[in-house]
């Protein structure tokens, strides 16, 4: 079979670089390369991608050997309809590490054609970190490196306010677009950069809001044989996706006539508050999500597909949705109702493995994020404890514990939350593990100790786990 690299795919044209891209892969390969592609095809904006993977995990490698090309596979039901399509994705110029090779990724802010940096690097992505203390050498978190990148433009073409960027991130946080905005400033401050250039920032730099959807479990390690064969390259970055999806942006109209995707003919709207959007999205889908894996894993499940498709997982998690996260959002029922359906369905998508380990990574973060607001919202508006949510946060705590039934749980996650786990389950009892792990305002923003109820449900929650894993264990004995 032949490897996939420009000469071998007769792809001769070269595009200026118009994108940076920050993150880790599959999700901004599979989702905005895609779109990027779909404009180059169908509208005038000629543009090519800079991929920057801030990990250091070897996709650039990848990337470069393959002159930056891909293959998507998109294949689900939509309408009823089986919808398979396989597309060489071709607008990614070059990827590179900004830790092997700093000044090279500081030069790409000296890119005149450059105009959007869009990135993807999950919810703890967008944090400050008084760690970085500078930009002489590569700083850890993506908003140090953006500061970086964005100081170096504005010093190099003095401040020109038409040589300013749209910046789009894509973290499912809040306000994704002004949290990155205002970790910049932090870093201008924490840095002493000049006032002029905090002005260039405020003023000049467009900052935005938004919400994406699409599922996108990436590589397909099962079925690649097969696709390789079909494709008759061996493609060793196929991405493997669901075909629905939706980009939301709050921007002004400049920025939507400078990425033209209703001319593609792609579901992105630019409006002018997402809240609705989101929180639609976050808490249902991508709360039932994170309820869903700790819960499902221990069980013994692997993919979202057999967890929803098990009897007991499946109606947990149709009960969370339903009866405990429904009921907190202010949107019309029938409308939350369709789109809590829409996502039962495209979980159950056949063609899709979407591992639960994959979707585990920073869970702690993730349960901050998706699932807590519900927990707290419906007990303002009932009185009572959401338990399905609350079961799900005694599982995510055992699931912490990094082994089940006398097997190892592979965590993802940073040091810090797997540290002050390791240290909570010392503790000399349940109890106390749940009162360290609950009290701890860096995981949840909160001390949830402090909601009536909470600690004492989580903890019968975990005695009900800990009881079935015994059980088990002398089972398999
Ligand atoms: C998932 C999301 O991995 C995860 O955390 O919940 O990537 C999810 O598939 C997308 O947000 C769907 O739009």
């Amino acid at each position: 079979m032949q490897q996939l690299n420009r000469t071998t795919a007769q792809i001769t044209h070269t595009r200026p670089t118009k994108v940076i891209q920050f993150g880790e892969g599959n999700f901004l390969r599979g989702f905005v390369d895609w779109i990027i592609d779909l404009l180059n095809e169908k509208t005038d904006f000629n543009g090519a991608v800079e991929i920057i993977q801030p990990l250091d995990k070897g996709i650039y490698q990848l990337l470069n050997q393959q002159d930056g090309l891909y293959h998507l596979v998109l294949e689900g039901i939509q309408e009823g309809q089986t919808v398979q399509e396989n597309r060489l994705i071709t607008c990614v110029n070059h990827a590179l590490s900004p830790y092997r090779d700093y000044e090279q990724y500081l030069q790409l802010g000296e890119n005149p054609d450059l105009e959007f940096v869009i990135s993807n690097t999950t919810e703890a992505g967008i944090a400050f970190d008084p760690a970085d203390t500078g930009f002489e050498t590569t700083p850890n978190s993506f908003p140090g490196k953006l500061t970086a990148l964005l100081y170096r433009r504005f010093t190099h073409f003095a401040g020109a306010s038409d040589k300013a960027l749209t910046i789009i991130p894509c973290e499912l946080i809040e306000k994704n677009g002004e949290n990155l905005r205002d970790t910049v400033l932090q870093f201008a401050e924490h840095w002493h950069l000049p006032a002029d250039f905090v002005g260039w920032i405020q003023n000049d730099t467009i900052f935005c809001n938004t919400l994406v959807d699409r599922i996108v479990p990436g590589f397909p390690k099962d079925t690649i044989q097969e696709i390789q064969q079909s494709l008759g390259f061996e493609d060793n970055l196929v991405v493997k996706a669901e075909p629905f999806h939706l980009w939301v942006i709050e921007a002004p109209a400049s920025v939507a006539k400078a990425f033209p995707t209703e001319k593609a003919g792609l579901q992105v709207k630019f409006v002018e508050d997402l809240t609705p959007y989101r929180t639609r999205k976050v808490r249902i889908l991508n709360g039932a999500h994170t309820t869903l894996v700790p819960v499902a894993y221990l069980q013994g499940l692997r993919t979202v597909r057999e967890a929803v498709e098990d009897e007991k997982a499946g109606q947990f998690i149709r009960e969370a949705i339903f009866e405990e996260i429904i009921p907190t959002l202010d949107l019309s029922a029938e409308e939350l109702n369709q789109f809590a359906n829409d996502v039962m369905e495209r979980f159950q998508n056949p063609f899709i493995r979407h591992e639960l380990l994959s979707i585990a990574l920073n869970s702690v973060s993730k349960y901050k994020v998706r699932v807590l607001p519900s927990v707290l919202e419906f007990q303002k508006r009932t009185g009572q404890l959401p338990q399905r949510l609350l079961h799900s946060l005694a599982a995510l705590l055992l699931f912490y514990k990094g082994e089940y039934n006398g097997e190892p749980i592979p965590l993802n996650d940073t040091p810090e939350v797997l540290d002050s786990f390791a240290a909570a389950w010392q503790k000399s009892s349940p109890e106390e593990t749940v009162q360290a792990v609950l009290a701890n305002q860096e995981f949840w923003g909160t001390n949830l100790t402090q909601v009536p109820g909470l600690a004492a449900a989580v903890t019968s929650e975990l005695h009900q786990l800990q009881k079935q894993e015994a059980a088990k264990v002398v089972q398999n004995g």
